[in-house]
C-alpha cells in the first residue's frame, strides 16, 4: 500500500462538455479513491498512472463491466454513465487497491 491509499478524499468533479471530469492519480493506490458525481450524467475518469508493477495494471468496475488496462506512466481514460444513486465500488485488478464512486441525485 503507498502514499495515496490511507486517506480518502472526496473530490468535486467539472462538467465542461457536459461531462464529468476527472482525473485520478495512480501509484500504490487511488488519489482521490472517493469521487462524488450525479447519475444520469456522462462520467469520464482519466487514470494517470505513475508507476509500473502487476498491482494497479488493470482497473476494475464490475457494475458498468469495466476491465481496462492502465499502461504504466500514462494516462487512460474511460467512460461511464451512472445510471442509479449509490456507491460503485472500483479496484485494480486483483482487488488490492480501493475506490469509491458515490452517485448521487
Ligand atoms: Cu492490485
Amino acid at each position: 500500500m503507498g502514499l495515496f491509499s490511507t486517506k480518502p478524499v472526496s473530490a468535486v468533479i467539472n462538467q465542461p462538455n457536459g461531462a464529468q471530469e476527472l482525473t485520478i492519480t495512480v501509484r500504490g493506490g487511488y488519489s482521490p479513491n472517493k469521487v462524488a458525481v450525479k447519475v444520469g450524467v456522462l462520467v469520464r475518469l482519466t487514470f494517470d498512472r505513475q508507476e509500473e508493477g502487476d498491482c494497479t495494471e488493470y482497473v476494475v468496475i464490475d457494475e458498468y463491466g469495466i476491465n481496462q488496462q492502465l499502461p504504466p506512466f500514462a494516462k487512460t481514460t474511460i467512460e461511464f454513465t451512472p445510471t442509479k444513486v449509490g456507491t460503485v465500488p472500483f479496484h485494480c485488478g486483483m482487488g488490492m487497491v480501493h475506490g469509491k464512486i458515490i452517485v448521487g441525485a
